[in-house]
Parts: structure tokens; sequence; C-alpha cells
């Protein structure tokens, strides 16, 4: 709702709900011709490690990796689109994704319009560690499994649960009256962008209503808890760092 600059969008320094009707459109050099919704930088509260956007391609729009080298995550949300790495090319549809090591060159061309979901961060390797490689998948394909013995909320990692890994995506999706088993404290923070249905969020103390194409940003140690409403299944993409002291990085 517009309306006298009425919004669910909010910002505190723990978390942030962003909601599509304040999404401001930019752009970014390795992003030509695409409109880029910039939804989570560390210059919210200064504390994000990480970046998460939308990027929204018209058809023959072409992007190479991130000149700074960060990791990039691609989800395709909407349309086609080729994705180049390493010699081998592969066409992304709806929910299909690519994770991008640091460094790696590659492009992503879009076939038709498009809508990708990209998170983007620094690598820090752990000694001893290999660095990742590159890794495909389509989200449908997952079996995934119950959340804490729940089978109405079924968790599925989108990456391998490995310690050259320093980040995770997952996707989180509840039975409508599900929800998360208890209200989580961690030391991780979170990128999370609704892609299907709606519920409650629950950040520090305020419950905030949360439907699909709404980004939730939640710091380190926020409390956060969801429970899903309405008449089907809700789904979220998650960002989470993991596999590093907290102190190292
Ligand atoms: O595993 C997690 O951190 C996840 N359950 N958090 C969340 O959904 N907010
Ligand atoms: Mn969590």
């Amino acid at each position: 709702m517009k309306h006298l600059g009425v919004t669910r969008s909010v910002l505190h320094s723990s978390h942030a709900v962003i909601t599509p009707d304040t999404f401001v459109r930019t752009g970014l050099p390795e992003w030509p011709g695409s409109a880029v919704v910039l939804h989570i930088a560390p210059v919210i509260g200064l504390r994000a490690r990480f970046v998460q956007y939308t990027a929204e391609m018209p058809a023959g729009a072409k992007a190479s990796e991130s000149p700074d080298g960060y990791q990039r995550f691609a989800f395709v949300l909407a349309g086609e689109v080729e994705a180049s790495v390493g010699g081998e090319s592969r066409t992304l549809r709806e929910y299909d994704y690519v994770f991008l090591p640091a460094g790696q060159p590659h492009t992503l061309e879009a076939k038709s319009d498009a809508r990708v979901a990209v998170f983007e961060k620094p690598y820090h390797p752990a000694r001893g560690t290999a660095s990742p490689g590159v890794h495909w998948g389509n989200e449908r394909q997952n079996p995934g499994s119950p959340f804490e013995g729940d089978d109405h909320l079924i968790a599925r990692k989108l990456l391998p649960d490995a310690p050259e890994f320093d980040f995770m995506v997952s996707t989180m999706s509840f039975a409508p009256g599900a929800t998360l088993p208890y209200t989580e404290i961690h030391y991780m923070e979170h990128g999370l962008l609704m892609l299907e249905g709606e519920g409650l969020y629950k950040l520090q103390q305020a419950y905030y209503p949360v439907s699909a194409g709404d980004v939730i940003w939640m710091g380190a140690h926020c409390p956060q808890w969801y429970g899903a409403l309405g008449r089907n299944w809700s789904k979220y993409l998650l960002y989470k760092d993991m596999n590093r002291h907290p102190l190292g990085v």
C-alpha cells in the first residue's frame, strides 16, 4: 500500500523487512542492461557481510563475474538464463541455480526476460580445506528433509554441506500452520527472499506479516521465528554464513 507512505517495510539495527512496493532499481557495471534491486548490503546497519539482490534482465542482457572476485550464487526466479563457466554452458529456468566460486570468470545471459536472485560474499578460506568448485542444481529436484523431525516443514540444502563452503543457501517450505520449532538465535546472519505463500515472521519482539516477494535481513543473533498462514505451503530462499569461526571473518 503506497497511499500516504504506508508500507510494511522496516529497518532496525538487527533486522529489516523490505517489501516490493519500496524496491528501488539501480545498475551495476557487471550487469549492463539489467535493473538491479540491491536488497541487502553492508551499509544496512554496517553489519551485513554479504549482499543480496534481484537482477531484472531484459532478453539479451549479459552479466559477468563480480569484478571484486566475490563468490556468487544465482537462482533463477523467472525466464531463461544461459550460464557459461569453465567452458560449460547450461540454460537455467525457474528454480535452477548455479554457485560460482570466488574469482571464477563466467557469464549469465538472459535468453528471455528473466529475474535472478543473487547472493554474493567474499570467500574466507579455511586452513587445510580446498576451495569449492562450481555447483549446479534445481530446487524442485531436491527431495529435502523434515526440519527437526517435522514433516510439515521441509528444508532443502541447495549447496553441499561441506567445510569448503563458507555459506549455505537453502529453501524452507512450510505447510499452512507449520512453524519453526522455536525462536532461533544464532551468530550467523540470514538473507531471505519469500518465494511462495505468506505467514508471520517474528524478528526480535515484533511479528511481521510477510508474503511472496518480500525480503528479510536478519543480523547476527537476531531472534527469529516463522509461522505459515494461508491455504498453501509457503517457501523461502535463505542465505546463511557457515563453517567459519566468528572471530575469523
Ligand atoms: O537453520 C536456520 O537457521 C533456519 N531455520 N532459520 C530460519 O529459517 N530463519
Ligand atoms: Mn536461522
